[in-house]
């Protein structure tokens, strides 16, 4: 039986969350880190371990047929592939930092300046757009070292929760882009391949979907039944149960992460009592 080719990082800050991914999928995988391919028994897919930097051009060039690597990494390399999914996890940003001494008020501050930085062409990319005239220093690694060594006067590089940058001297003064897990796949599958990477990217969806929304239960006073359906409208209309005490009954609905402590207020004003708040692991539509 043909198997899709999918290429994840072998080890380092994208495997876990990309393996997790995978098996919350309902793909099975057995996992021996000796080994740098695995064969799921549930689902027609290989996986090949590799590091992240290679993971576009396995790509592009076929010996995979899609993948799980940083959007940052995707930039950097502009291979010929295709972007099909956003994964939400492994979120990140690529910023420009200069030492915590460092006056900086605008971008053109950065004239004259060498930047260290492992991401050289996403660089360049912005400072030409920016029109910066700066020296680019190419490492590949502790890029924030750069300055208090006298490499450099400003580095470009990853930042997550800043605290890096913080320990060694340094601030963020500009985010050039956001990142994060991204599935990228080749632009010359065949039909059977494409037909399992939708399939996968159903069992994505549901999951990716269910990630932004709860499930609500409450119980509520029958007098503020149409106030209540108002601020919960549900994903087609909220379940409402009679309660014994016949003055009550209970909502049953979904409700949008971003949307919920604003609706809980608003659910305690018109009268809502004991809520109760569930993750949701998938949503199919
Ligand atoms: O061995 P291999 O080549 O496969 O891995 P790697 O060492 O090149 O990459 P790895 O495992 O470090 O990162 C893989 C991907 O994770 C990156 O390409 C990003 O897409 C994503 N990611 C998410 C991060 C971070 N967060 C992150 N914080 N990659 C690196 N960092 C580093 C950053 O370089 C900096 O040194 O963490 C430091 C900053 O972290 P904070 O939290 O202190 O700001
Ligand atoms: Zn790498």
């Amino acid at each position: 039986m043909i198997k899709l080719k999918l290429a994840i990082q072998k080890s380092g800050r994208l495997h876990d969350d990309s393996v997790a991914f995978i098996e919350k999928c309902g793909i099975n995988l057995p996992i021996n880190k000796a080994i740098l391919t695995a064969e799921s028994p549930n689902f027609p897919i290989q996986l090949l371990f590799l590091r992240d930097d290679d993971i576009p051009s396995f790509v592009e060039n076929g010996v995979a047929d899609i993948g799980i690597v940083g959007l940052n990494e995707v930039a950097e390399q502009s291979k010929n592939i295709d972007i099909i999914k956003e994964l939400g996890f492994s979120k990140c940003r690529l910023s420009l930092a200069v030492p915590k001494s460092f006056p900086y008020q605008e971008l053109t501050d950065l004239n004259g300046l060498k930047i260290a930085t492992s991401y050289p062409h996403i660089l360049q990319k912005f400072l030409k757009e920016n029109q910066i005239q700066a020296i680019i220093q190419q490492i590949s690694g502790s890029v924030e070292i750069a300055p208090s060594v006298g490499l450099a006067e400003s580095i470009f590089d990853i930042v997550s929760s800043g605290s890096t940058l913080i320990s060694n001297g340094l601030k963020e003064i500009h985010t050039v882009m956001k990142s994060q897990a991204v599935l990228v796949c080749n632009k010359n599958l065949d039909s059977e391949k494409r037909q399992i990477v939708d399939k996968l990217l159903f069992r994505m969806q549901a999951l990716l979907e269910a990630k932004n929304f709860k499930y609500i239960m409450f119980n509520f006073p029958n007098e503020s039944k149409e106030t209540i359906v108002n601020i919960i409208p549900g994903m087609k209309s909220p379940t409402i149960v009679p309660l014994g005490d016949e003055k009550w009954s209970a909502l049953h609905s979904v409700v949008e992460e971003n949307l919920f402590w604003l609706k809980i207020e608003e659910l305690k004003k018109a009268g809502a009592e004991d809520i109760v708040v569930l993750p949701i692991e998938k949503i199919i539509k």
